[in-house]
């Protein structure tokens, strides 16, 4: 018997590279505080909420900081990110991925974002992707940061799709991390040595053909 089937994508590094920008911004800050910051450290910060990010680099620095003062370098840091973002167009989509969104669509496939990211839906609609997704479930929504599966369940929830019959592509190793525990099919986007416990594994869209994707749906809609 064949399932409704339901595809998740990750925002940052799946669909487009905001990782640049976030960089750019936690590097202003990090120098303002005067906290070393390369963009090896910012691999840390990959996946996880602008928060804990927060913390991390505080940490980096050995500061300690009110909550008032907290609350104002995240809204700096975000005012920053936002400028960069303001200037994103189409072509900073990552090769190949619209190839595969209409391919989903022309299926009459659901698909949902998952991201750790406050500010996915906006991104989206600069890069002019947003009507390729039913159901949008970003940092607003989830509590629990992933390797928490949070962020798949809700968006499995709101395709109306069961876990087993979910796809997710990622880049971070603790998005992959999520998807298996949520019970999905996870896909790695990226270094398939970092992603090894995906369960395939691509460096980008352009290795994703027709095939795949067809012989992908017959798998996951008939798991049982
Ligand atoms: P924001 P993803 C994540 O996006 C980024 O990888 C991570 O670096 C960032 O801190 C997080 O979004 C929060 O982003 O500051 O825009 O709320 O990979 O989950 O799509
Ligand atoms: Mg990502």
């Amino acid at each position: 018997m064949k399932h409704k089937t339901g595809f998740i994508f990750d925002l940052d590094g799946v669909i487009v590279d905001t990782a640049k920008y976030h960089y750019l911004a936690w590097k202003k800050l990090a120098d303002e505080l005067g906290i070393a910051f390369t963009e090896k450290d910012n691999e840390r910060f990959k996946g996880v909420s602008r928060k804990r990010c927060l913390e991390i680099l505080l940490e980096m620095g050995g500061i300690v900081a009110s909550e008032e003062q907290f609350n104002a370098w995240l809204i700096e840091k975000n005012k920053d990110y936002l400028d960069y973002i303001n200037t994103m167009d189409e072509t900073e989509i990552l090769p190949d991925v619209p190839k595969v969104l209409r391919y989903l669509k022309t299926k009459n496939i659901p698909t949902a974002l998952g991201s750790a990211s406050k500010n996915a839906k906006p991104i989206l609609e600069k890069v002019n992707l947003l009507s390729y997704f039913d159901t949008v479930v970003d940092g607003n929504e989830v509590s629990k940061a992933k390797p928490d599966p949070e962020v798949f369940i809700k968006a499995s929830e709101k395709l109306g799709t069961k876990p087993e019959h979910c796809v997710v592509f990622e880049d971070a190793l603790a998005g992959i991390e999520a998807a298996n525990t949520a019970g999905m099919t996870s896909i790695g986007i990226g270094d398939a040595e970092v992603l090894s416990n995906a369960k395939f594994n691509f460096v980008d869209f352009t290795e994703i053909d027709d095939n795949f994707l067809e012989s992908l749906l017959d798998r996951v809609s008939t798991n049982d």
